[in-house]
């Protein structure tokens, strides 16, 4: 077996590891295997569509193990790491499935993402390539990946789907079918990376400043998708709509796209969850289960009350999570819609929550489900880490074999969001209730939730103070009827200067962050309010922000 490097992530004790391994989480198969099995019993079942372009497993088996060995023969070797920013393409799941076959570490950054955040994390997780597509919409991700090789010293490679400039690699030639599988297959097979390497990175909803990473190995992630899997009965007849950004954690793996896959069903593949196309794709394709988050929720009942029709017929579960639904749009999805909710409750960094299909309505409208997992543990503490009964809202706990016990290279903020006994604090506030479904209660961290979108407070933040005139800045969470939460932000002037929400937004813009993080409201302030211990007190500017919304809702139906 080839050296992997662990250096910088935090693997679980080894005694724990094997307990897992012990008890059957853990498989000791690489990601890729699960696939192979797949296509040796059912070769010309449909794995993957992508509009036009449907794939067979026979087919996505040959071109993921070609497009290892392409990759390994360009120049990457195993336990390297590249930056994938691809939309929701077949060329995501090829190319994702060759990493994990080559060994090659895709860290998954989102198409939102811009300079400031490329780089930072290419940086950090020394990635050696960059795999963009040309264009989407009007934006040149050509010229971003051009602008993170030059920032960034160890990346020798642009990998482009689409229209490859000079300099650059085509993708999707290297994505093609290979010659003769059976070989690729058993050079493949005897390199296959170690399981407890990693095999992603994913990136962190991040409260301190830029996104941290999150080591996914083959083994914990491989549990993660079965056990989701099993929590939402995918089989072979199962055909799933990826609709929400594929890098992100819920529509990748809980159980998402790989889950479909591994259990010999169909992964659709769809840029974006906008109502219209999502509907007509679902009839085609005869959609069984979709992920969304609540905002996307809310338009899809939205749209079949406005339009009726049968379009969503064949769906028989729609996923929802990455932020609270609301218990209102939770009754309506069933009527509406047809389909059983689940509600997912998960994060990233390794729990997943939810409930079960068969959970009485008051469970699945009203709570955020359970662990997937018997080896998940919770617990529920008060300010002193005191374990609280249930029914009492606290700070959520967990451990268990998919929850990594730290961030990647991040001591510092490794010794906040980790006990020294493995438990990972989320910063969710939760009741657990007696029969043990949790509900989201709120949360202690400095993060603004933009429809399932996480946004760090701090990094925009530390942004805004660049410019000259700000004193004070606070980000801070407003309520929105359709996201959940936009971002505010309260800031101070220098005496006698003012700024103004376009300013401040062209600075961030120009600094290149991603859009979805960028102020959409402004309010300026005399002075900001402070806690006892001096801190700037954002309970109050939530209250505040929230009044304002109010006076002005009520203004506004005075007119
Ligand atoms: C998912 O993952 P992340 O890493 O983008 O964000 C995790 C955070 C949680 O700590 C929590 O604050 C929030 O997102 N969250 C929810 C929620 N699901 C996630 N808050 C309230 N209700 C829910 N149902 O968002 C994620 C990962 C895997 C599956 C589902 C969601």
């Amino acid at each position: 077996m080839p050296l992997h490097t662990l250096e910088g992530t935090v693997p679980w004790p080894a005694d724990l590891a094997d307990g897992f391994r012990e008890k059957g989480y853990w498989e000791d198969r690489a990601l890729g295997a699960y696939v192979l099995d797949v296509a040796d019993r059912l070769p010309h079942k449909t794995a993957v569509v992508d509009g036009e372009v449907r794939l067979s497993y026979a087919d996505l088996a040959n071109r993921m193990d070609a497009a290892a060995e392409r990759l390994l023969a360009l120049g990457l070797r195993p336990d390297d790491r590249v930056m994938v920013q691809l939309p929701n393409t077949w060329q995501f799941v090829v190319f994702t499935l060759a990493c994990f076959r080559a060994g090659v570490v895709p860290v998954m950054a989102l198409t939102a993402h811009r300079r400031h955040e490329l780089t930072f994390l290419a940086e950090l997780s020394e990635s050696r390539a960059v795999v963009v597509p040309d264009l989407i919409k009007d934006f040149d991700h050509r010229k971003l990946a051009r602008d993170v090789r030059d920032a960034v010293e160890t990346v020798d490679y642009i990998l482009v789907s689409g229209k490859a400039e000079e300099g650059t690699t085509a993708l999707d030639p290297l994505l093609a079918p290979g010659g003769d599988a059976a070989a690729a297959r058993k050079r493949l097979d005897g390199t296959a990376p170690a399981p407890d390497s990693p095999a992603c990175f994913l990136l962190s909803g991040g409260t301190t400043g830029l996104p941290k990473l999150i080591t996914r190995t083959h083994n914990d992630y491989a549990y993660n998708i079965r056990a989701c899997s099993k929590i939402s009965a995918l089989t072979e007849d199962t055909v799933y709509l990826g609709a929400l950004p594929a890098s992100h954690n819920f529509p990748l793996a809980c159980p998402g796209i790989l889950g479909a896959l591994f259990a010999g069903g169909t992964a659709v593949m769809l840029p974006s969850p906008e109502p219209k196309r999502a509907f007509a794709t679902m009839e085609r394709e005869g959609v069984t289960v979709a992920t969304a988050v609540p905002a996307v929720a809310q338009r899809w009942v939205e749209h079949q009350q406005k339009h009726g029709g049968n379009q969503t017929a064949s769906l028989q579960i729609l996923q929802v999570g990455g932020s609270r639904l609301a218990d209102e749009i939770a009754r309506k999805i069933k009527p509406v819609l047809g389909a059983t909710l689940q509600q997912v409750f998960g994060m990233a960094e390794g729990l997943i929550n939810m409930t079960r299909l068969d959970d009485p309505e008051e469970i699945i409208c009203t709570t955020q489900g359970r662990p997937v997992s018997d080896a998940d543990e919770i617990r529920v503490v008060d300010e002193l880490g005191e374990d609280l009964p249930d029914g009492q809202p606290g700070a959520i706990l967990t451990r268990g074999p998919y929850t990594p016990r730290g961030y990647y290279r991040a001591p510092e903020a490794n010794t906040k969001a980790f006990t020294d006994d493995g438990w990972y604090a989320s910063g969710d506030i939760v009741i657990r209730r007696a029969d043990g479904n949790l509900v989201v209660h709120g949360r202690d961290k400095d993060m603004i939730n933009r429809g399932g979108e996480k946004i760090s407070a701090e990094e925009i933040e530390s942004l805004v103070y660049r410019l000259d005139n700000v004193t004070m800045a606070a980000a801070v969470a407003m309520p929105d009827p359709m996201l959940g939460e936009r971002l505010c932000l309260y800031i101070t002037a220098k005496p006698g200067t003012t700024v103004t929400l376009d300013q401040i937004r062209e600075s961030i813009q120009s600094a290149g962050v991603a859009a979805f993080k960028i102020p959409e409201r402004l309010v300026i302030l005399d002075e900001l309010p402070t806690t006892k211990v001096g801190k700037i007190n954002k309970k109050e500017l939530r209250a505040d922000i929230s009044a304002r919304l109010e006076d002005e809702a009520r203004a506004g139906q005075r007119l």
